[in-house]
């Protein structure tokens, strides 16, 4: 039982270590779960010529050729409504190497083996994998929404919006092209804004378009949006990501590259940078040009949007200086032709990006 538990425990760390490295590009959390995987050889390296001595693999009745245990062919393990995914994934490599420090933490218990084997020490690699699953499982739920953070993405702004209807306009900037939506109401209606922010949550969720509230945590999670956008003086991002479900991504404004730098160490899954031009939908903006724009994307990784003042005129530029994604107010809202607009903003990004890789 136990050369099979820390078989277990270590092949199960080995796949999240895999998964930190290859698949996440994480170094600090592929490298906190290799030290846990080898702490855990060094604590049982006494046993080993001892377990290796007694296995008897071939006459296992669990042996993936016994006949002796029912087949498990057909039955997926991961997952059951859907083909499994990486989340499947790693919650099932995670499960099976803490249910085997379990196991082995409880048959150190025994008179027999306390002496050779720490309980606790089993107990502690147990509950310190209960975190790197929960990691594990946010970054890759959150990298899923981040790849599809391209694009144009608008700012569904109700005070630009007058009386128009925002399910409407809503369908207009989908059908435009739009990969992204923000829903923002800077008079802080939550009545009248939790109806209109459900039915966008579904409109965004039917076209694989990702909802975004602004500001408000509460409304986020009242409708299940797939992020929060906050600004300089909201809610610390700490405080947002302790309270938000772990798949949800935040972004945050900045209009410097110290702000950015600090909203991408305290966990912000997008920086939006901006006014980059001169605006009047934004009261007392600060202007910070394309350069900045250019010094953030050289300086930090984290998902860059551009914001402010942003037209078909100058989309290409912002485009060419490395937006990741452009947000826009007005040059949508302001216009007749809701779709129209999104139409030729989404082209003139297209040509910008093929010309950037032609280049
Ligand atoms: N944040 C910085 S500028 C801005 C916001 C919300 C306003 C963007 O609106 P527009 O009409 O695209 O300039
Ligand atoms: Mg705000």
């Amino acid at each position: 039982m136990i050369d099979a538990n820390l078989n277990r425990s270590s092949e199960g760390l080995r796949v999240l270590e895999d998964v930190a490295r290859f698949l996440l590009n994480d170094v600090e959390l592929s490298r906190r779960l290799r030290t846990l995987r080898h702490d855990l050889a060094r604590e049982t390296k006494s046993l080993r010529i001892g377990l290796l001595s007694q296995r008897d693999s071939e006459h296992d009745i669990g042996h993936p050729h016994s006949v002796s245990l029912p087949s498990r062919e057909g039955k997926p393990n991961m997952g059951t409504a859907s083909l499994p995914g990486l989340t499947d994934l790693v919650t099932a490599n995670a499960k099976r190497a803490e249910e085997a420090l379990r196991v082995i933490e409880e048959l150190a218990k025994l008179p027999e083996l306390s002496s050779t084997l720490t309980s606790s020490r089993f107990e502690q690699a147990r509950f310190a994998l209960y975190t790197f699953e929960r990691d594990l499982v946010s970054r890759i739920s959150r990298r899923d929404k981040i790849e599809r953070m391209l694009g144009l993405y608008v700012i569904l702004d109700r005070q630009f919006l007058a009386d128009r209807d925002e399910l409407e306009i809503g369908r207009h900037i989908i059908e435009g092209g739009a990969r992204m939506i923000q829903l923002r109401d800077k008079q802080g209606k939550r009545g009248e804004l939790l109806l209109i922010a459900q039915r966008l949550k579904e409109l965004c969720c039917r076209a694989d378009v990702l909802f975004i509230v602004n500001d408000y945590l509460d409304l986020a999670m009242a409708v299940d949006a797939d992020g929060l956008h906050v600004g300089q003086g909201d809610l610390p991002l700490a405080v947002i990501r302790r309270e938000l479900p772990i798949d949800k991504i935040v972004g945050c404004s900045v209009t410097t590259l110290s702000q950015a730098t600090k909203a991408r160490n305290e966990g912000a899954d997008y920086i939006a940078l901006g006014s980059i031009f001169p605006t009047t939908t934004k009261k007392e903006v600060t202007v910070v040009g394309v350069d900045m724009l250019k010094e953030i994307k050289r300086t930090v990784s984290t998902p860059l949007v551009a914001i402010g003042g942003i037209n078909q005129s100058n989309i290409g530029e912002v485009v060419a200086a490395g937006a990741d994604v452009v947000a826009v107010i007005s040059a949508v809202l302001g216009e007749e032709d809701i779709r129209g607009a999104v139409q030729k903003l989404v082209a003139e990004m297209d040509l910008a990006e093929s010309e950037c890789q032609n280049q």
